[in-house]
C-alpha cells in the first residue's frame, strides 16, 4: 500500500497523559489488555469517510477551504481509488480499526444509475484490498439517500413512487457492497425522510412507505445472505423540519407498530440526541431499555447552536455517563464507536485531521476507563439499587410481578403501611461522586 499521502506524519503512539507531543495519544493504547481484551477491540474506533475525506468545510456562507493533495485527475474513478489510498493511510496511522461510509462517499455518482453501480463496484474492489493489505474493517456501510436533487423530498417517503423505486435499486447495491466488504452493520439515517410542511404531507402514509422499504431491505439482507446488524440513526430535524425517526423513543414505536423490531438496534448519535432536546446518556439508556442498543454515532454540538455541528468531543464528563450506560447495557455487540465528526472550516491541515481524532480517540478511551472504575468500584449502582429495595420486598415485589391491584394497595395502605416517609434523592452527592472520578 502506498504510504506517502501524510509523509509528514508517522503513526500515532500512546505515550501517557504525561506526553508533551500533540501527535500522541495520551489515553488510547490500542494494545493494552482492559477488561479482558485489547482497548482496541474494546472500543472498535471508526473512521467517518463522508467527513473525514469527502468534507470540504463548506458551509452555507461558502465554498470549502479545505482542498486536499490527493484531489488530483480528471478521471473521478482513480481520484477515488487514490483518496482511498489516503484514508487506509490515515485508517493505519491513527490507528482506528474500522470505518463507515455512504455509497456515494467512495465512488463518483454516474450518470445512470448502471453507471454508479459500475464506478462503485471498481472503488469496492480497491477497498477490498485496502482492506486485506491493513487489516481495517467496515463497521457499517449506508447508502447516501439525501443529496442528490431526486431526493429533495424523501426517498423511501417520498411522494412519488418512482422515486422510492430507484431508491431502493440504490440500497439493494448499498448491501451488496457492504456484504462484499464484510460490514459488521448496516446504517438506515432518515436523511430527507421527514417533511417541510403537512399543507403537501399524507404523513400516515410516509410513514406506511418507510416501513415497507425496510421491510425490503431485511428480505433482500436474507436472500443474499448479509448477516450484519440494521441500525436506525434517529435525528429530529434538519435537514427536513421534522424527522421520522425523532429519537429512540419514536424509533421504537416505529419499529413495534411495523413489527419491525426484532430486525433494527439504534445507532445513537450524540448530537442527534442534543437537537431532539435530550441527552447522550438518556439516548442510550432509552435504546439500552427496549434492548435495541447498536451502536454509536460520536461527535458533540454546540449548546449555543440549533444545528448539528459534528464536532469533536472533549466532554470527558458527558462521554463517561454515556460509556456507564453503554456498560451496563453489555456493550455495543456489532456496533462501535464511529466519529461523525468534522474538522472546523479553518482547520485545513492534514495535521488538523490527526488532532481531531486523537482528541475524540483519547476522550473516549479516557471515559470508558473512569467508566469502569466507576462500575468496579458499584457505588453508583448500589446507591440506584438501594433507591429501589422497596421493590424487593414483599409487596413490592407483588406490583413489579403485578400480582396486586389498586383494591389491594389500598387497603395495604389503610390497614398497614400509612403516610411514606421521604427520602432524599441526594443529586448533590452524586454530582461529587462523579466529580471524584473525574478529577482523581
Ligand atoms: C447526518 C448523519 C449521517 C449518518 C449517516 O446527520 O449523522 O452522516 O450518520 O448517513
Ligand atoms: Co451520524
Amino acid at each position: 500500500m502506498p504510504t506517502h499521502h501524510f509523509p509528514k506524519i508517522k503513526k500515532i503512539t500512546y505515550e501517557g497523559p504525561s506526553t508533551t507531543n500533540p501527535l500522541a495519544f495520551r489515553y488510547y493504547d490500542p494494545n493494552e489488555m482492559v477488561a479482558g481484551k485489547k482497548l482496541k477491540d474494546q472500543l472498535r474506533f471508526s473512521i467517518a469517510y463522508w467527513h473525514s475525506f469527502r468534507g470540504v468545510g463548506t458551509d452555507p456562507f461558502g465554498p470549502g477551504t479545505i482542498v486536499r493533495p490527493w484531489e488530483k485527475g480528471k478521471d473521478p474513478v482513480s481520484i477515488a481509488k487514490t483518496r482511498m489510498d489516503a484514508a487506509f493511510e490515515f485508517f493505519t496511522k491513527i490507528q482506528a480499526p474500522f470505518y463507515a461510509f455512504h455509497d456515494r462517499d467512495i465512488a463518483p455518482e454516474g450518470r445512470t444509475l448502471a453507471e454508479s453501480n459500475r464506478n462503485l463496484d471498481k472503488v469496492v474492489a480497491h477497498a477490498k484490498q485496502l482492506q486485506k493489505a491493513t487489516g481495517v474493517k467496515l463497521l457499517w456501510g449506508t447508502a447516501n439517500l439525501f443529496s442528490n436533487p431526486r431526493y429533495m423530498c424523501g426517498a423511501a417517503t417520498n411522494p412519488d413512487a418512482h422515486v422510492f423505486a430507484y431508491a431502493a435499486a440504490q440500497v439493494k447495491k448499498a448491501l451488496e457492497v457492504t456484504r462484499t466488504l464484510g460490514g459488521e452493520n448496516y446504517v438506515f439515517w432518515g436523511g430527507r425522510e421527514g417533511y417541510e410542511t403537512l399543507l403537501n404531507t399524507d404523513l400516515k402514509r410516509e410513514q406506511d412507505h418507510l416501513a415497507a422499504f425496510l421491510h425490503m431491505a431485511v428480505d433482500y439482507a436474507k436472500q443474499i445472505g448479509f448477516k450484519g446488524q440494521f441500525l436506525i440513526e434517529p435525528k429530529p430535524k434538519e435537514p427536513t423540519k421534522h424527522q421520522y425517526d425523532f429519537d429512540v423513543a419514536s424509533g421504537i414505536a416505529f419499529l413495534r407498530t411495523y413489527g419491525l423490531e426484532k430486525y433494527f438496534k439504534f445507532n445513537i448519535e450524540t448530537n442527534h440526541a442534543t437537537l431532539a432536546g435530550h441527552t447522550f446518556q438518556h439516548e442510550i439508556e432509552v435504546a439500552a431499555a427496549a434492548g435495541l442498543l447498536g451502536s454509536i454515532d460520536a461527535n458533540a454540538g454546540d449548546t449555543l447552536l440549533g444545528w448539528d455541528t459534528d464536532q469533536f468531543n472533549p466532554d470527558v464528563r458527558e462521554l463517561t455517563l454515556a460509556m456507564f450506560s453503554i456498560l451496563k447495557a453489555g456493550g455495543l455487540g456489532t456496533g462501535g464507536f464511529n466519529f461523525d465528526a468534522k474538522l472546523r472550516r479553518p482547520s485545513i491541515d492534514l495535521a488538523d485531521l490527526f488532532y481531531a481524532h486523537i482528541g475524540g480517540m483519547d476522550s473516549y478511551a479516557l471515559a470508558y476507563k473512569l467508566a469502569l472504575k466507576i462500575r468496579a468500584e458499584g457505588k453508583l449502582e448500589k446507591f440506584v439499587d438501594d433507591r429501589y429495595a422497596s421493590y424487593d420486598g414483599d409487596y413490592g415485589k407483588a406490583i413489579e410481578k403485578r400480582r396486586l391491584g389498586f383494591k389491594d394497595l389500598e387497603k395495604l395502605v389503610l390497614r398497614k403501611l400509612g403516610e411514606p416517609k421521604p427520602k432524599s434523592g441526594r443529586q448533590e452527592y452524586l454530582e461529587n461522586l462523579l466529580s471524584s472520578y473525574l478529577h482523581h
